[in-house]
């Protein structure tokens, strides 16, 4: 059993103690009340999911297993030679809870590299679909077309103790994510760069093989290293973590519940805000040729999408109600090494101008930006122009948590997921006295 296996045995058996003395002993005890706002109103708030993977502070932003972004940058094992850390380290740290040794990280960087072979069938499916679909269709469609793969649906079928649900949980898991990066630089070849696919390098660790495979240069890793480890997980009740715990919640195997993470993470007011911004950038260019807007002119196109009914994409949160530690780790970046490109003028800028007039708006509760608002500009950077992709990227950071996630749903025997609806009228009798 490898290592990382052993580890994550240890601490399910710690949880599991933990959770059901919990229920047992404290299982009445009230967390959250309810409101008509909030039944109506999308839940926002209502404190009804338990993960220990991390946790979203309003103010403070993400915590990744009790870690600030930048405690888990720094003291996570670096790449010799890179700035930033393994993601296979953050996904150690993810799913048991322990900042991993240099030598752990890369043990589970070579399990990675054993599963990485993306099947010729997915390909097939892949290049059988019209070029012009969405590259986040494709995605969802290729992690969808290998749940034949399946080692939780082999082992149900035979019979399993729901003890053991985790193990093969874990192993579809690391299986699913081992071709995720290929997956997706696939579609960004075969779409994008004349068709023509770079095989993957065994050398290289998640982020450098993804750089190698979608054929940039370096420090394009660094790039896939920070924007991976920054989108992995935002707690439970975003929507693609959320769809991906509500799927799994039935024992659909993982590539059903990712495939469904995906489809959730490809509307624009959750991870395809990505893509908005760079296309809503863009119509500015296209108005204001080459030059970069003044500020006042900038405040002139954010109020004429406001006052046309749209959402500026970038901005507002459901729970944060600060500016988004994500948006200020790419920032940082953004300064270091592309301070003077054009496209990251336009968002400083609209850093500046489009809180102030979200106050004056005063509809969204969070004015500030959001991961989405900074991580195009990176990618438009070095090269990646074509901004329908950049979801993708989102997808393949966000399946590190919610696997992760899934795979300790099963752990702690959470069960299906069941909330109760009621209709109208009875909310209206509710209400009366
Ligand atoms: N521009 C304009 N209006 C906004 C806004 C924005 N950026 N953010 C919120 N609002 C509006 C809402 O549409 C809502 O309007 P109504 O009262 O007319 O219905 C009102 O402000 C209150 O919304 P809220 O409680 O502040 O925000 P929600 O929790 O309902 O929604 C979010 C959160 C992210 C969907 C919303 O802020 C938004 O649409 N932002 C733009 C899209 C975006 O950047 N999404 C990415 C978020 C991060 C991610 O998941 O990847």
């Amino acid at each position: 059993m490898p290592n990382i296996k052993e580890k994550l045995y240890e601490k399910i058996v710690e949880n599991r103690d933990r959770v059901s003395k919990l229920v047992k002993q404290h299982g009445n005890v009230k967390i959250s009340d309810v409101t008509v706002a909030q039944a109506i109103g999308g839940a926002r708030g209502v404190k009804c999911l338990v993960t220990d993977i991390s946790y979203l502070d309003p103010e403070e932003g993400i915590r990744f297993r009790g870690y600030t972004i930048p405690e888990t940058l720094e003291k996570l094992p670096k790449v010799p030679g890179s700035d930033m850390p393994y993601v296979e380290g953050h996904m150690y740290l993810l799913l048991t809870g322990e900042i991993p040794t240099e030598e752990e990280a890369l043990e589970l960087a070579d399990i990675f590299k054993e599963r990485q072979q993306v099947p010729q069938y997915v390909c097939d499916i892949l290049r059988a679909m019209p070029r012009d679909t969405h590259p986040m269709t494709m995605f969802s469609v290729a992690i969808a077309s290998m749940q034949r793969e399946s080692e939780f649906v082999k082992a149900y079928q035979k019979g399993l103790s729901k003890y053991d649900y985790w193990d093969s949980t874990y192993e579809d898991g690391i299986n699913l994510l081992a071709k995720l990066t290929g997956i997706g630089a696939y579609i960004y070849r075969m779409k994008y760069r004349g068709d023509v696919i770079i095989s993957p390098d065994k050398d290289l660790d998640m982020g450098g093989n993804f750089a190698h495979m979608m054929g940039i240069p370096n420090p394009y890793d660094d790039v896939a290293r920070l924007y991976f480890i920054l989108h992995s997980d935002h707690e439970s009740g975003n929507v693609s973590a959320h769809t991906g715990h509500l799927v799994a919640s039935a024992l659909s195997d993982m590539y059903y519940a990712i495939s469904s993470m995906i489809n959730g993470l490809a509307g624009p007011l959750h991870g395809l805000a990505n893509e908005q911004v760079l296309r809503w950038i863009q119509g500015v260019m296209d108005q204001m040729g080459e030059k970069v807007p003044s500020d006042e002119e900038m405040k002139k196109f954010v109020w004429d999408t406001l006052n046309s009914g749209q959402v500026v994409p970038g901005f507002g949160h459901a729970v944060l109600r600060k500016t988004d530690p994500r948006y200020m780790s790419q920032r940082e970046f953004c300064l270091k090494y592309l301070p003077d490109d054009p496209i990251f003028k336009y968002v400083d800028s609209l850093f500046r101008v489009v809180p102030p007039i979200l106050e004056e708006h005063g509809h969204a509760k969070n004015p500030w930006p959001n991961v989405d608002a900074q991580s195009g500009v990176i990618q438009w950077y070095y090269g990646v122009k074509e901004y329908e992709f950049y979801t993708v990227l989102f997808g393949i950071g966000r399946a590190l948590g919610v696997i992760s996630n899934i795979i300790w749903d099963r752990a702690l025997g959470y069960p299906i997921e069941r909330p109760k609806s009621v209709t109208i009228a009875m909310l209206e009798e509710m209400v009366k006295g």
